[in-house]
């Protein structure tokens, strides 16, 4: 399993604490002017993942096209998972301006922001990767999410696809039958837990960094995330099946420290804007290649026996899942259940799941 320090976080986090609010040009406000004494100034950007991941991918492509568009005056500081804390700890580091920029991820961050549980339910976003590229870089999608995110203080700048997410355990998922009394951890929001009890699992709501030990201890039976995340944090070495529903892709947000982010001058705004433009299709190549040949590469070591559910096998799971829904919208009244009208509008006309 990859080294990520775990436990000691809240002392490191309270380091950090004490630099809030710094980049490390302190003087980023609409004073300053590119070229002028002040740059190059260094953005702080901390990552859920580690070093080989699709965030750490994204945020190495972030670090050369700022640097690119800014003419060298931006800098980009990148903190992979493990230096600075959990996906919540960074969530806050970012909240008080400890980070410029992270990754928040719905299954973690639901909890804060309840519109974002939009993206741990099964068989909503629609099943074409084009269709759900349109509406993930869709101005009317984001801007549905800017006053939630506001109202946790937050900015978003953009929702980043990390693929599918599959489902490891010690044996084959292939019916909500399946997960009758299953121990499956899942991301510590409680709409990523009751995805899963809807098919009759036990939940489990833990930080990414304690998955791989409770597999081992067997305090878990199973686990779900993106096969790239499976193999780099070394899931396959203590599950034996990876199942692939297709019932749900992983969606990750970049945020950024809202005071900070309006302190930007126009131009520093310009940049940042064309970066996250930039890199909106990058990401797609990102996810595609990496859960690719990570998923070649675990087939080839013959780390894990591979299911792939047939289109009748995820139509029982897509039935178990409806009543997520309206848990959902409990959770997030009106206008949640216009944002889940607005995805599910955009399914495809002949759904090939059915
Ligand atoms: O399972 C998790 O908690 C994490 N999985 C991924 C692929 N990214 C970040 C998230 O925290």
């Amino acid at each position: 399993m990859p080294n990520v320090p775990s436990l000691f976080w809240p002392v490191l986090a309270a380091v950090i604490l004490l630099l809030s609010g710094c980049s490390d040009s302190s003087d980023s406000g609409s004073e300053t002017q590119a070229g002028a004494p002040g740059y190059p100034e260094t953005w702080r950007f901390a990552l859920e993942e580690i070093e080989g991941s699709v965030q750490h991918a994204y945020a190495k492509a972030f670090q050369t096209r700022i640097q690119e568009v800014s003419d060298g005056n931006i800098e980009v500081e990148v903190f992979p998972y493990g230096s600075l804390g959990t996906s919540t700890q960074l969530t806050e580091l970012t909240r008080n301006g400890s980070v410029n920029l992270a990754f928040a991820s719905p299954g973690h961050l639901a909890n804060q922001v309840p519109e974002t549980g939009l993206f741990n339910l099964h068989f909503v976003l629609p099943e074409d990767e084009a269709q759900t590229r349109r509406l993930l870089q869709s101005p009317a999608l984001l801007a549905e999410f800017d006053q939630p995110y506001r109202d946790a203080g937050l900015q978003l700048l953009s929702l980043v696809p990390e693929g599918w997410m599959a489902w490891t355990a010690n044996k084959p998922l292939r019916t909500p039958q399946d997960f009758v009394d299953l121990r499956i951890r899942t991301m510590t929001a409680d709409m990523a837990a009751a995805a899963y009890r809807a098919y009759g699992a036990q939940p489990v709501q833990t930080p990414y960094a304690q998955v791989y030990s409770d597999l081992q201890l067997h305090k878990i039976h199973a686990q779900t995330n993106p096969v790239f995340a499976i193999e780099e944090m070394g899931f396959h070495e203590v599950q034996s099946t990876l199942t692939l529903p297709r019932a749900s892709r992983f969606i990750s947000s970049v945020i950024a420290n809202p005071a900070w982010f309006e302190s930007l001058d126009e131009r520093e705004q310009e940049w940042l804007a064309t970066t996250i433009r930039d890199l909106s299709g990058k990401a797609w190549e990102i996810e595609t290649e990496l859960n690719r040949d990570r998923l070649e590469l675990m087939v080839e070591r013959g780390d894990l026996e591979v299911i792939r559910l047939s289109d009748a096998e995820r139509q029982a799971f897509r039935e178990a899942s409806l009543g997520t829904r309206d848990t959902y919208i409990e959770k997030t009244g009106e206008h949640g259940r216009a944002l889940l009208e607005l995805v599910l509008a955009s399914e495809p006309a002949v759904d090939t799941s059915q």
